[in-house]
């Protein structure tokens, strides 16, 4: 009797740390919601004199009727960021389309300057090695990059490119009549691309 007693305690003990205790607590929670990550942008406009702010603008320069040797035309083009980053460098680049090969050889550049900076003596080069710096030797510049480096690291200011061109004096007599079409082209980065 004494053993079947005590076997069977033995029993419930083992059947009661089978089943446990069976226990409860409370809990809670919260959370942040709605954690965007967006990217801003940079956003380069130009204007000129008689064009506001925009993406693209038109004849900011030109001359018609020039002759070797003539008065200069003058321009000036204006680069901003409207964008919500700030960038840092700015490249300009030109490309020209002529009705006669050769013709931007002869299209001198007598004045450049980005803000303060105369970009005749600290940026471009004499690429195709005629003596004088043209609208060819622009669009050749940095295999095609143009100017690069000019900085431009603020929103909403703007810098401006005043251009000068000249129909060179050594301009051949076969040029008569022709022409070329330049596009000059800014591109912001936010910094000197490697
Ligand atoms: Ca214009
Ligand atoms: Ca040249």
């Amino acid at each position: 009797m004494k053993r079947i007693l005590f076997q069977l305690f033995l029993l419930i003990s083992v059947a009661a740390v089978a089943v446990g205790v069976t226990r409860a607590y409370f809990s809670d929670q919260g959370a942040s919601t709605n954690n965007t990550f967006a990217a801003g942008t940079l956003d380069l406009k130009l204007s000129d004199d008689n064009e506001t702010v925009a993406d693209s603008i038109t004849e900011s320069i030109g001359g018609s009727n020039m002759a070797p040797g003539g008065t200069p035309v003058t321009g000036i083009i204006k680069f901003r960021n409207s964008g919500t980053i700030v960038g840092h460098d700015l490249a300009i680049a030109v490309t020209n389309t002529c009705s006669a090969t050769g013709m931007a050889k002869y299209l001198k550049l007598t004045k450049l300057i980005y803000g303060s900076n105369n970009l005749l003596t600290t940026a471009l080069q004499d690429v195709n090695r005629n003596g004088i710096l043209d609208l060819d030797d622009w669009a050749s510049l940095n295999d095609g990059a143009g100017i690069e480096g000019l900085t431009l690291a603020d929103l909403d200011v703007d810098h401006a490119l005043t251009i000068g061109v000249q129909l060179d004096t050594s301009t051949p007599n076969t040029f008569q009549g022709q022409h070329c079409v330049v596009t000059i082209r800014g591109t912001l980065t936010q910094a000197t691309p490697q």
